[in-house]
């Protein structure tokens, strides 16, 4: 008998939410890794009798059977050593990855790399084709799997499907650099509602579709020549405000934050940035504001630290070990120039931290510094905002995030802009309580009316709104 499970609902994305265990002894456990996304879609997914498609983490393991965890349906979908290589680390993160983030870095372009993302493209569309019931919402994640709507609409008519990216939809002049645009465009536009983190995004998506497949646009809406629509809009991501909100509050977390600022030396500022060690988030230009202000004489490190979390992040590709790199010799240098003995002026920490331990980082940090080159949306801003319970601290934030367009109270800045980011931290740390209340407040009220089970619901309410042209494509071939 088939183990493969029939969903009303079917999550697909790159990651299960589970990470593959392997025991010294051979046995293997799953362990939840509970991100922002399994948040929001998991009460989703437990009222739908839903099931999760996803890849388990770790590369030439043999096919794993469809298995409930923790009343979760999860249904793994197979990664080869080369898969990972070429379709993973290579045309996801080395060719998608920088192209939609404003080609930051060099995206490349390798006909290999397309050919295998073609193919693990197609081996999740089958997944989802099996795992579908008759009429079925799916729901497709993110850049590494745009070929999957179409690919499924192809081997399914009768599903709904629904397509979220979480980075941003470069403009055409960056897009149309892409060998394959046509293809990806074509891709997408299986989905009845394609969801995006800004106007901007699902703008650049409807106008690239216009210019290069000739699509009928109006609008959020775009009509392909069979007479289906397809929806085009923006769904800002959001967080699990509550959850962060109640960690912060929790004893634990009250007394670590106080602990951290004690190990700090209960400076009177301690700024804080939280990333994955990615090019995108502006890490090396936040910590070069910071030294200089502390060269300069204005920021004296008895008095105002810098606490840098570097997440590790695709470690195997090689622009992250040269970011590494250039970012572990900035560091040396500012506290080789400037730090004394038991007072580093950068707390540079290159590891991966319990949720715990990111709220009480968010309740011990007085100014947080969020500056990436572009952002989909950042979740860390939005986390340190909800982390803030007493309605103080302060945020600088680039404008290129996402969230600058919610969150308008933060100190906003241009990342590519040194003494602006100087002037930001200073302005930042000097503001009085007063100042900082007013804004963290307006803040704190967005996030907490915007969080992720709000993006979540809005999306799939927004999906069973659509007109339904399945049942009129029925009608239609009946009248025949
Ligand atoms: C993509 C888009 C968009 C980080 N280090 C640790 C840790 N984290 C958590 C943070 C936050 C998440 O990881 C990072 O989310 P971001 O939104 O900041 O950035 P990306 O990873 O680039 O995410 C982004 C997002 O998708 C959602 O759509 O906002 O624009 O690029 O939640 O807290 N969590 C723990 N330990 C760590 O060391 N526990």
């Amino acid at each position: 008998m088939s183990a493969t499970p029939q969903a009303d609902l079917v999550i697909v994305a790159n990651r299960l939410p589970v990470d593959r265990v392997t025991a010294p002894d051979g046995s293997v456990s799953w362990r939840t890794s509970p991100g922002g996304l399994v948040t929001a879609l998991e009460p989703v997914l437990r009222a739908n009798d839903g099931a999760w498609i996803g890849w388990p983490g770790s590369a030439d393991e043999e096919d794993v059977e469809p298995f409930v965890e923790d009343g979760l349906q999860l249904v793994p979908v197979s990664l080869s050593a080369q898969e990972v290589e070429e379709f993973y680390e290579g045309f996801s993160n080395g060719t998608l990855w920088p192209l939609y983030h404003d080609v930051i870095a060099k995206p490349e372009f390798h006909r290999e790399w397309w050919d295998s993302y073609v193919a693990v493209n197609e081996r999740f569309a089958d997944r989802a084709a099996e795992v579908a019931a008759q009429g079925a919402t799916v729901w497709v994640q993110d850049y590494q799997l745009q070929l999957v709507p179409q690919m499924l609409r192809e081997r399914r008519p009768d599903l709904r499907i629904g397509f979220y990216l979480h980075i941003p939809f470069p403009p055409a002049e960056l897009f149309s650099q892409l060998p394959w645009r046509r293809q990806i465009l074509e891709g997408l536009l299986g989905a009845d509602l394609i969801g995006f983190q800004l106007p901007g995004a699902a703008a650049n998506f409807v106008r690239l579709v216009r210019s290069r497949v000739g699509h009928k646009t109006h609008r959020d809406t775009i009509y392909l020549p069979d007479g289906r629509p397809v929806k085009a809009t923006a769904f800002p991501i959001s967080i699990d405000t509550a959850g962060f909100e109640e960690l912060a509050r929790s004893e634990g977390v009250v007394a670590r934050a106080a602990e951290i600022r004690e190990a700090l030396g209960n400076p009177r500022t301690v700024f804080l940035g939280v990333d994955r060690l990615d090019y995108t988030k502006g890490i090396h230009s936040r910590l070069r504001a910071y030294g200089e202000l502390v060269r300069d004489g204005r920021l004296d490190v008895e008095d105002a630290v810098f606490v840098q979390v570097a997440t590790p992040s695709r470690e195997r590709v090689e622009q992250y070990r040269i970011l590494r790199d250039e970012i572990e010799l900035l560091v040396g240098r500012v506290n080789g120039d400037h730090g004394r003995i038991g007072r580093p002026a950068i707390s540079y920490l290159h590891a991966s931290h319990p949720r715990e331990e990111m709220a009480a980082l968010y309740r011990a940090a007085d100014v947080m510094v969020v500056t990436p080159f572009r952002d989909g949306m950042n979740l860390v801003a939005k986390e340190y905002v909800a982390c803030r319970v007493e309605g103080d601290g302060a945020l600088v934030l680039s404008e290129f995030a996402g969230a600058a367009a919610e969150l308008r109270q933060a100190w906003l800045v241009n990342p590519y802009d040194i003494d602006g980011i100087k002037a930001a931290l200073l302005d930042a740390a000097a503001a009085d309580a007063k100042e900082r209340t007013r804004r963290m407040r307006a803040m704190r009220k967005t996030v907490v009316q915007h969080d992720v089970a709000r993006w979540a619901r809005d999306f799939l309410s927004e999906f069973n709104g659509l007109p339904d042209h399945h049942d009129k494509t029925v009608r239609r071939s009946r009248a025949h």
